[in-house]
């Protein structure tokens, strides 16, 4: 089985968001077929959508799975229902978010999964982090992640969060 690189985005802003981060981190390295190479800091932001809730921590993932990207997927929904994370409301607060980023330079678009995620190239709480664990990379369409993340220029409403 072929070795692939991965990036996770995490995101919680329910029931301590700052452990459920550092849990799923520690998860995620337990993933079989998979390790976690490098994980960014945890950055504090404003919500996205509904304003009514409280404010979310991020972070990105790099790994190294064997896994396809499917059975990866498949990995990251069982570990968000571990966390009780409830699907009620769209863009609304949740436990624990664990979106596949980008898998090498796949594209994909599948009812199940659509690679690269759709809304990570207009997300600072996605390639702020992304930038800080992979400076050079780029998307499948050749842009700069850590340019991108320059040119979206509201990253006044993020914060680093001192060390877990
Ligand atoms: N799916 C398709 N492609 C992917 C992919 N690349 N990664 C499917 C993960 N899942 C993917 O996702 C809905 C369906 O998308 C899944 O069944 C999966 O098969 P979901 O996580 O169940 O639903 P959701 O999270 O409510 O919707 P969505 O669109 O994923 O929301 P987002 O994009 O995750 O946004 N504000 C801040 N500051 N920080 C945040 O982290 N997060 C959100 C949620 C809103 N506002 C935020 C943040
Ligand atoms: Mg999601």
């Amino acid at each position: 089985m072929k070795l692939h690189r991965a990036w996770v985005g995490l995101g919680s802003n329910l029931a301590d968001p700052r452990s459920q981060l550092v849990r799923a981190l520690e998860e995620l390295d337990r993933l079989p077929l998979t390790r976690l190479c490098i994980a960014s800091r945890l950055y504090s932001s404003r919500p996205l959508g509904p304003s009514d809730q409280p404010d979310f921590i991020n972070a990105v993932a790099e790994l190294e799975t064997r896994l396809s990207p499917l059975a990866l997927l498949d990995q990251l929904q069982a570990l968000e229902q571990r966390h009780r994370r409830v699907r009620d409301r769209h863009w609304g607060p949740r436990t624990l978010d664990l979106d596949l980023l980008l898998f090498d330079q796949q594209c994909l678009s599948m009812p199940r999964l659509t690679l690269p995620h759709p809304e990570m190239a207009q997300r600072a709480f996605v390639l702020v982090p992304l930038a800080e664990v992979a400076p050079d990379l780029r998307l499948p369409d050749g842009d700069d992640v850590a340019t991108l993340a320059q040119a979206l220029g509201d990253w006044g409403s993020l914060m680093v969060l001192p060390n877990r």
